[in-house]
């Protein structure tokens, strides 16, 4: 066990330490990979009292495993959670929690803006089961408000969203939630706890494509939800082990490694997103900047409120539309053309032919994902070596 006192460290030093420090079995100072799929009982009695609830330990890694386990720790840590609970992708995590709130017949409300494979999920999977989603342009509370009725169950926000980087007011969502005895569930992944801690402004539950940031080094899909241990339990003991979307012992290794940099990659993501916004901005040849940082984003005053950072996702909007954008992106050479996020990689793709294709034409209007809508996720190599890649790339362009 660490000596820590890990309630009063700082966030850096949890992403450290706050796994456990030495493996109590071994004494090894990285957590062990437990490859394994059973676990041995010392006896009848302790296998029933295991079973029974009676008794805290391990039985098979589809109901838990210490390699998970270190991981659901560490993040829970880190969200100021009581517990957590690891998937094995983002998406099982989010179908997980959707389910364990609603049942036929009932609905939830949902930002709009959302990554493309959640929009499918409560558009076109969650109706055959008879469960409605609302998606409303949750910047506008109002919607929000005009949406709930005796069904819905919960509401779920994801900000900044996937890829217009819009924000919700998160404090403002609470309350909504908490005069509709509802609960307020909130997709952390761009952000990460770094920059964002929804419980603190008042969410119920957190949920997270530990894919992006929280692996970091683009080599695992993985998910996670955090919150209350009672739910947690709930989650675990109903919705993992029935469903069984469970993370592979090697993958939850992989995301204890990342978290140990979080806080060293956010940093870095960040600063250069800033300084590629920026560059972008100025440029004749774009559009439009959509980075939270800038003060001409829209919600940018909500933004510095509920975030002490703003993350290192970019999108902005080139002139001269879709046949510019498809230029932009075959002329990059250190950006790699590749959907998913939050690597130490660079990377650049289209929204709306690739990671929101799932959204109609219409749908895509309506929120705002164009056809000249590029996005970007800047990774952590020399700032200026991304800037001058970028501004190789626009040059060959002819508007
Ligand atoms: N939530 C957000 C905000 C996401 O961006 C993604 C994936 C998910 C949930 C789902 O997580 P997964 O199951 O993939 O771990 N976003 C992706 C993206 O923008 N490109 O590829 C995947």
């Amino acid at each position: 066990m660490s000596k820590l006192n890990l309630k009063k460290a700082s966030f850096a030093t949890l992403c450290v330490h706050g796994s456990g420090g030495v493996d109590e079995a071994t004494g090894a100072l990285g957590i062990p990979i437990y490859q394994s799929s059973t676990f041995a009982f010392k006896s009848a009695k302790d296998g029933a009292d295991i079973f029974s609830g009676e008794k805290e330990g391990y039985v098979y890694t589809r109901i838990g495993n210490p390699t998970q386990a270190a991981f659901e720790k560490e993040m829970a840590f880190l969200e100021g959670a009581e517990a957590a609970l690891a998937f094995g992708s983002g998406m099982a995590a989010i179908s997980s929690v959707i389910l364990s709130f609603c049942r036929a017949g009932d609905n939830f409300v949902s930002s709009n803006t959302l990554y493309g494979g959640t929009h499918n999920l409560f558009m076109e999977t969650l109706p055959r089961y008879n469960i409605e989603a609302k998606e409303v342009d949750t910047t506008n509370l109002e919607n929000i408000l005009n949406s709930i009725d005796d069904k819905t169950r919960l509401i779920y926000i994801e900000t900044p969203a996937n890829p217009t980087l819009t924000i919700t007011d998160l404090a403002e969502c609470s309350k909504i939630a908490k005069k509709y005895n509802i609960p307020l569930v909130v997709d952390n992944t761009f952000p990460t706890p770094y920059y964002q801690l929804p419980l603190k402004l008042g969410a119920n539950v957190v949920v997270h494509s530990a894919t992006k940031y929280i692996g970091g080094h683009g080599d695992t899909v993985a998910g996670v939800v955090v919150g209350k241990k009672d739910y947690i339990n709930e989650l675990r003991g109903s919705f993992l082990r029935d469903l069984g979307g469970i993370i592979s012992p090697f993958n939850a290794w992989l995301l204890v490694r990342g978290l140990k940099t979080l806080a060293v990659r956010m940093d870095r993501h960040e600063q250069n997103a800033f300084q590629v916004a920026k560059f972008l901005q100025f440029h004749p040849k774009v559009e439009t900047v959509w980075y939270p940082g800038l003060s001409t984003h829209p919600q940018h005053d909500i933004a510095k409120k509920q975030m002490s950072g703003f993350g290192g996702m970019v999108s902005f909007e080139i002139k001269g539309g879709c046949k510019c954008g498809e230029k932009l992106m075959n002329s990059v050479k250190l950006f790699t053309l590749a959907v998913s996020l939050g690597d130490v990689d660079s990377l650049i793709e289209h929204p709306a032919s690739m990671t929101h294709s799932t959204y109609s034409p219409e749908e895509l209007r309506e929120v705002g994902i164009t056809e000249s809508l590029v996005r970007l996720s800047v990774g952590i190599e020399d700032p200026a070596d991304l800037i001058e890649d970028l501004s190789q790339a626009l040059k060959q362009i002819n508007i």
